[in-house]
């Protein structure tokens, strides 16, 4: 028995990397069950055909995952890198916090990447950089056309199943184009009239990297669901409330009017930054709204 990990899964076929070589592999008997249940990232077993049918291989099994990203569907993801483009389009800071929520909620590393930094000055960069690095967030600037950065950016991927998401035309396969030589990923008209297909999320694909781990390119997106979680969850997933709302005199704090709320109280004395903590408003009312339609 072998084993590997899926790359995609197309035409009723599975594409299993393993040892360097990539398997085409079908789910057969008794394991047809498993097959709507097996996802890019997932690891496999898998037997191998035999003499000249040694392509020709099938599925036997599915190990644990650690996680399952519902956009895009991805498993055993470790880190998102979260795209932002310095310029064209300008920063979505909202955007960029429902994605971090996303990373905190399934405790993944998130890596928040300028992008575009041909466009733009030290000065756009700045203001987020002293947000989210105090946050303990890192922070790589790139520049897809200039080559700037790129190599730090891919020194972020080894040995991680990394995931790069952010809103359409920030330069996500642009930059997965700079770090894999001859990878050819269609970018700008193209693959923003793919990402209104209902059926791109079925064509997600992990790419092998030549120096040690796995990325997924994704289609980008202006709406991003939250995943599903009570109100007082959210400020799980902000660190810096985190940190502080332990001290709140309520554990049900959801730090908007309450009383003896340390969160409020480190607002007030510059700890949180204000736009954050709208945004996490913002989120909350989201939740919340759910919730109530559940
Ligand atoms: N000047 C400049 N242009 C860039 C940079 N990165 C990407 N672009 C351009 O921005 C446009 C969008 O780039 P894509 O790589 O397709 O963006 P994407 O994030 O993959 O977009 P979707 O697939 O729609 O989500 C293209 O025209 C790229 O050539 C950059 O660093 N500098
Ligand atoms: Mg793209
Ligand atoms: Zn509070």
């Amino acid at each position: 028995m072998e084993r590997g990990i899926i790359l995609k899964r197309y035409g009723g076929f599975f594409y299993v990397y393993s040892n360097g070589k990539v398997y085409e592999c079908v789910c057969r008997g008794k394991n047809r069950l498993l097959h709507d249940d097996i996802y890019p990232g997932d690891l496999v077993e898998f037997l191998p055909g035999e003499g000249e049918k040694s392509d020709k291989c099938v599925i036997e099994g599915l190990l644990p995952r650690n996680n399952l990203l519902i956009r895009p569907p991805v498993a055993n993801v470790s880190q998102v890198i979260c795209v932002v483009a310095l310029k064209y389009p300008s920063p979505n800071l909202f955007l960029l916090d429902r994605l971090l929520v996303n990373a905190e909620y399934y405790s993944l590393r998130a890596v928040i990447c300028l992008n575009k930094k041909d466009f733009a000055t030290d000065q756009n960069s700045e203001k987020i950089i002293n947000i989210y690095q105090g946050l303990g967030y890192k922070i790589v600037v790139t520049s897809a056309k200039t080559g700037e950065g790129v190599e730090q950016l891919k020194g972020e991927l080894k040995d991680n199943l990394t995931v790069f998401a952010g809103q359409s035309g920030v330069g996500k396969s642009s930059l997965l184009n700079a770090i894999i030589p001859g990878l050819k990923l269609k970018v700008g008209e193209v693959s923003k009239k793919l990402k209104v297909g209902r059926h791109t999320t079925r064509h997600v694909e992990i790419i092998k990297l030549p120096e040690g781990g796995f990325v997924a390119d994704t289609p980008g997106f202006s709406r991003l669901d939250l995943p599903e979680m009570y109100p007082e969850e959210l400020g799980n997933y902000f660190p810096e409330i985190r940190e502080h709302r332990v001290n709140c005199k309520f554990t049900s704090c959801l730090h908007e009017n309450e009383p003896q709320c340390n969160v409020k109280a480190a607002i007030e004395q510059g700890l949180i930054n204000e736009e954050r903590y709208g945004n996490y408003l913002k989120l909350l009312a989201e939740v919340r709204e759910r919730e109530r339609g559940r």
